[in-house]
């Protein structure tokens, strides 16, 4: 059984985190094993990297991509490709896998026929973070976005859309999907710097999937 001080954490519960923001616990841990496998054959042929801002810093979060486009940032700035800058070939397919698990985490939420063209792989390793942004390159707002949290949980902040608007943190732990849409699609988010750990799956590090309709 779980107890009170457990309510955000129930397998298959199905909460709202905010408005138009809904986090399914452990949705993903069923096939867990099938996403790591699909996900290490992906960072075989696209390797993680830590890409610079326009700003010129580094990302301490490592990123690749896989899908028709991929999220890419550099000193020209943000924006979404077709291919791999490092290697110059197209970005990976979208393993089957992947889509049919962001179409129906999607479809639970309540947007039915969710078809991500693109999914942004992080990778978070202990020390690492990701500060308050918008995701705002994609071309129609009118998608959701799926994200799939596995190996060590974070601690991920949620804000409004305005970037001082006051920001709510909420654990994601091994197997969470979150979709965001309609209100909170534009919202200000973030990820606290990652705590050591050691996950059986993933070791010392957490892995973010975040799919989106970027074309
Ligand atoms: C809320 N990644 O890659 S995913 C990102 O855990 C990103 O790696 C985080 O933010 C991560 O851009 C968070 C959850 C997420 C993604 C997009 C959102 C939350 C969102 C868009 C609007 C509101
Ligand atoms: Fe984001």
């Amino acid at each position: 059984m779980y107890d009170l001080f457990d309510l955000h954490s129930r397998e298959g519960e199905k909460a709202a985190l905010a408005t138009d923001a809904v986090v399914l616990r452990r949705f993903a841990c069923g096939i867990e094993g099938e996403l790591l496998a699909a996900l290490n054959a992906v960072i075989a042929v696209a390797p993680l990297r830590n890409m610079v801002t326009p700003g010129g810093y580094a990302m301490s979060v490592a990123m690749t991509n896989c899908g028709a486009a991929g999220w890419v940032t550099d000193r020209a700035g943000y924006r979404y490709t077709r291919e791999d800058p490092i290697s110059g070939n197209p970005w990976p397919p979208m393993p089957a896998i992947f889509a049919s698990l962001a179409t129906r985490a999607a479809a639970v939420a309540g947007f039915e026929d969710f078809l991500p063209d693109a999914c942004l792989i992080n990778r978070y390793a202990p020390g690492t973070k990701l500060s308050l942004h918008q995701d705002k390159n994609e071309t129609d707002f009118t998608a959701p976005i799926v994200s799939v949290s596995l190996g060590l949980p974070a601690r991920f902040l949620f804000g409004g859309l305005r970037r001082n608007d006051k920001v709510t943190r909420v654990e994601l732990r091994h197997g969470d999907v979150v979709v965001w849409g309609r209100s909170a699609r534009l919202a200000y988010h973030g990820v606290d710097t990652l705590k050591d750990g050691e996950h059986p799956l993933t070791g010392r590090c957490r892995f973010n999937l975040t799919f989106r309709k970027a074309l």
